[in-house]
């Protein structure tokens, strides 16, 4: 296969005035006719007239009218194209019915819909599938079924039509049908600028109660982008589509967002508060794309951060302002950590702006999403709230209507500002995690912090330049005031001290403060001074962070050295969680340990190949060491903050429930299932349902509510999903790949349905000392799954095989097992683009 080079870019021969399509819907032979006015682009070096086109059989083809008969080549056709402004017509085939990629045009549920980003339009018929070239359409949908939508505003319906056009000049990515037997939960939002614009989410009639709350976090969401970046909405309808069967959460598509399902329903009974939370960002995440992706979109694919980047950091506010930054932000590290440092520490290391890929959808990765957002936070800290509202609003202004680059974006931050940011771009192009390395001194009042910043080779960079670093410190006493508030430190040489002066006593330093930048923070402290800081500290994150770093620095010492649970650190925990000031959802988060896999990334890190086995088995045992000692207190914040009347997925209810479930699960571990039963018996919504019934798996309790849960639910995918994974989550490591083969043979084990798949073997994936259980029975079974979906659908099957990333961390049986599954997989015939470089970057 072949791979493509940012350095490659060449602007398109011919620009795309506007597109007319027609479809003919049929299951298994959709026609698509094309009428597309292209003219010579002035900017381009030549006139190479190139059409991508896949799996199309195309019927028939005119230029302004006349039969050609254009060459078929790989990819796509060529045709000796006039030097002037022509139209080009083309009829083609398609079959949605047997597209079980979900590429393209495809149905599901017996309702037809489009994925095109990245380059799905191409499935559906010939064009220029690039995002710099952009054109109104004007599309006409030929169907029996009721509900026939696209982009744009509805120009005309009749029996068995509709006609719709899109002002808007979009790239083909942004491209959108839906057809199907849909009902509306309809609405409306006001504009500021006092235009009505019609909302409707379209469901299947089964799912028509569970709206509401999408409906009315897309409408805080217009308003939100409206007051915070004055950004308003640009046509007079606004459509959102759940789907079955989507690789990804949703997409953007110009006035017609098409959603997973799992990303817009909801109701109190089938979804937990953090459904709830994620379908509130989801849906401010795609509708914030219509000026942060489609107003403005990205030159090329290498670009992608520039739309995703910015919207997750945008989604993040948002989220931030309608419950808790504090809380907001330390999910948000936890996430970073989780997974983006995992990826950034491993084979599969890129650059946020990646120079190279085999296959586009591979590169839809937490390092282009998540760290993009960072970088955009960064960009925020280093010219304040000020300059941050001038950039953007001079980035609009220049280039509403454009596909451009990262380097336009930071241009617009710089001519706003009149900061320099040749050096801050290197976050841009270099791959890794910079570790920063903290040296402390105090002498005659002034405390004095060295700051030295390494990142660690990846693949294809071996060599790192220093980049800048937002570092925001403060100090306190040890009496426990504040003695200098938050100040951001620039750290932009590979070493520089920073100095405080006037201090009468040596301060206590609280550094990179609410997560200032995504690195790694290397700094050797006392277990008395991360106490101090978790009883003390007035930056909430660095509260969080200082409980954070005594858990792992007690798990580290039980896993390599033996060592027992740290009382100190649970006395201290116990505290913390006590404390009636805080917020009870940033209180649950104090009661989360490190994951398993993080803590796996810290043993690696000192040298040691880590033992999930072990590992998990820590963890569990300073779990119960929580439990025990902490029990009275426990017990107290799980009655005494039980949320009483109707269910409300509100940040304050949710935070209580969040903390009340939190403590239901330690004490589970060591007064068993009885509480956990009560809740479940009481439940009247499926956060505090699922919370009791996977307290109960975990101590190898619950086979009759499991029972009763599928009866009751068996009709539900959504909430059927969170039976299938939660019981391989909560597995024992031995049984882990057992149960999820066991569930793998259940009747309504749908492998087609991504969300399904996930389910079990995303599930698998993350139950990590199940899933690297030394027999090797969890990568044996995943790569049997993996080598079955790829042929019917790459992009969710490449996804996955993500899971294997991390293998070389492992020791050599370990290493020997997963290596001989990324063989078979690479081995196989047929494989796809998208597995085999996943699978290719990972054995390199
Ligand atoms: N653009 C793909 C889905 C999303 O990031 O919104
Ligand atoms: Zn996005």
């Amino acid at each position: 296969p072949r791979t493509v080079f940012l350095r490659d870019y060449t602007p398109p021969a011919y620009l795309v005035e506007e597109v007319r399509l027609t479809f003919r819907l049929a299951p298994h032979a959709t026609r698509v006719l094309s009428e597309i006015q292209f003219r010579p682009n002035p900017d381009a070096a030549d006139r190479d007239f190139f059409l991508h086109g896949e799996q199309l059989k195309l019927i028939s083809a005119h230029v302004d009218g006349a039969p050609v008969t254009p060459e078929l080549v790989e990819g796509g056709l060529r045709l000796d194209a006039p030097d002037a402004a022509f139209t080009f017509e083309a009829e083609v085939e398609i079959d949605p019915e047997n597209n079980t990629a979900l590429e393209g045009l495809y149905r599901s549920n017996g309702m037809y819909c489009t994925q095109c980003e990245a380059e799905g339009f191409r499935k559906i018929t010939f064009y220029p599938d690039r995002p710099d070239v952009m054109a109104p359409f004007h599309v006409r949908i030929e169907s029996d079924l009721p509900v026939l939508l696209s982009n744009g505003n509805e120009v005309a319906r009749g029996e068995g039509f509709a006609e719709w056009y899109d002002p808007w000049p979009k790239p083909s990515y942004l491209f959108a049908l839906v057809a199907g037997d849909l009902v509306a939960h309809a609405d409306s939002f006001t504009t500021q600028s006092g235009r009505e614009v019609a909302l409707n989410v379209w469901v299947r009639e089964a799912d028509i109660d569970k709206c509401a709350f999408a409906m009315e976090a897309l409408k805080k969401s217009m308003k939100w982008d409206e007051e915070v970046y004055g950004r308003e909405y640009d046509l007079d309808l606004f459509n959102i589509v759940a789907v079955d069967d989507f690789n990804m959460g949703a997409m953007e598509n110009k006035g017609l967002n098409i959603f997973n399902s799992s990303a817009v329903l909801a109701s109190p009974e089938t979804a937990t508060d953090a459904d709830f939370e994620r379908i509130e960002a989801i849906i401010a995440h795609e509708y914030f794309h219509n000026w942060t992706g489609n107003r403005v979109t990205c030159r090329d694919w290498f670009q992608l951060c520039l739309k995703e980047g910015l919207t997750v950091f945008r989604d993040q506010q948002f989220t931030g302002d309608m419950r808790s930054h504090p809380v907001k932000r330390i999910d948000d590290a936890m996430l970073l950590r989780s997974a983006q440092f995992r990826e950034d520490n491993g084979p599969l290391a890129h650059p946020v702006r990646p120079e190279s890929f085999v296959e586009i959808n591979n590169f839809y990765t937490v390092t282009v999403y998540e760290k993009g957002a960072e970088i955009v936070g960064m960009l925020k800290r280093l010219v304040g709230d000020e300059g941050y509202r001038k950039a953007l609003d001079l980035y609009f202004e220049r280039h509403d209507g454009q596909a451009v680059t990262i380097e336009d974006w930071l241009k617009a931050f710089e001519d706003a500002t009149g900061r320099d940011l040749s050096q801050f771009a290197r976050w841009y192009h270099q791959a890794g995690t910079p570790r920063v390395h903290v040296a402390e001194d105090y002498a005659d009042g002034t405390y004095t912090l060295t700051l030295r910043q390494e990142t660690p080779p990846t693949p294809g960079q071996d060599d790192k330049a220093p980049v800048v670093i937002p570092v925001a410190v403060g100090l306190l006493n040890p009496n426990g005031d504040e003695v200098v508030a938050t100040r951001v430190l620039e750290l932009s040489e590979a070493e520089q001290s920073f100095a405080f002066e006037g201090l009468s006593t040596r301060p206590v330093a609280s550094i990179l403060r609410g997560f200032s930048a995504p690195v790694i923070l290397r700094h050797e402290q006392s277990h008395e001074t991360r106490a101090f800081l978790l009883a003390h500290d007035t930056d909430p994150f660095n509260k969080w962070e200082a409980g954070r770093d005594l858990a792992r620095t007690g798990l580290l010492a039980m896993i390599l050295d033996g060592a027992g649970p740290d009382a100190g650190y649970v006395d201290a925990l116990g505290q913390a969680v006590s404390d009636e000031a805080l917020d009870p959802a940033f209180r649950a988060r104090l009661l989360a340990l490190p994951g398993e896999d993080e803590l796996a990334q810290a043993i690696f890190e000192t040298g040691t190949a880590p033992d999930p086995t072990a590992i998990h088995a820590a963890r569990e045992a300073l779990r119960r060491a929580i439990a025990e000692r902490l029990g009275d207190t426990l017990s107290r914040l799980y009655e005494t903050h039980q949320v009483t009347g109707p269910y409300s997925p509100e940040a304050k209810d949710a935070g209580r429930r969040a903390l009340t479930n939190a403590a239901l699960s330690l004490l589970t571990l060591t007064q068993g299932g009885d509480r956990a039963r009560a809740q479940y018996r009481a439940a009247d919504n499926m956060t505090q349902q699922i919370a009791a019934l996977g307290a109960l798996l975990v101590i190898g309790e619950g086979e009759a509510e499991l029972k009763a849960f599928e009866e009751q639910w068996h009709h539900e995918r959504l909430v059927m999903n969170k039976w299938f994974g939660l019981q391989v989550a909560a597995a024992r490591p031995e049984e882990t790949a057992a149960t999820a083969e066991a569930l793998s043979r259940h009747p309504a084990f749908d492998w087609k349905n991504p969300n399904r798949f996930r389910a079990v073997f995303g599930a698998l994936a993350g139950n990590a000392a199940g899933f690297h259980d030394p027999s090797g029975a969890g990568y044996r079974l995943l790569a049997d799954w993996l080598l079955k979906l790829d042929p019917l659908n790459p992009q969710t099957t490449a996804r996955m095989t993500q899971a294997f990333s991390t293998w070389k961390r492992y020791d050599e049986d370990r290493k020997r097992l997963i290596r001989a599954e990324l063989e078979r997989i690479a081995g196989a015939q047929g494989l796809s683009r998208d597995t085999s470089e996943m699978v290719g970057r990972m054995l390199a």
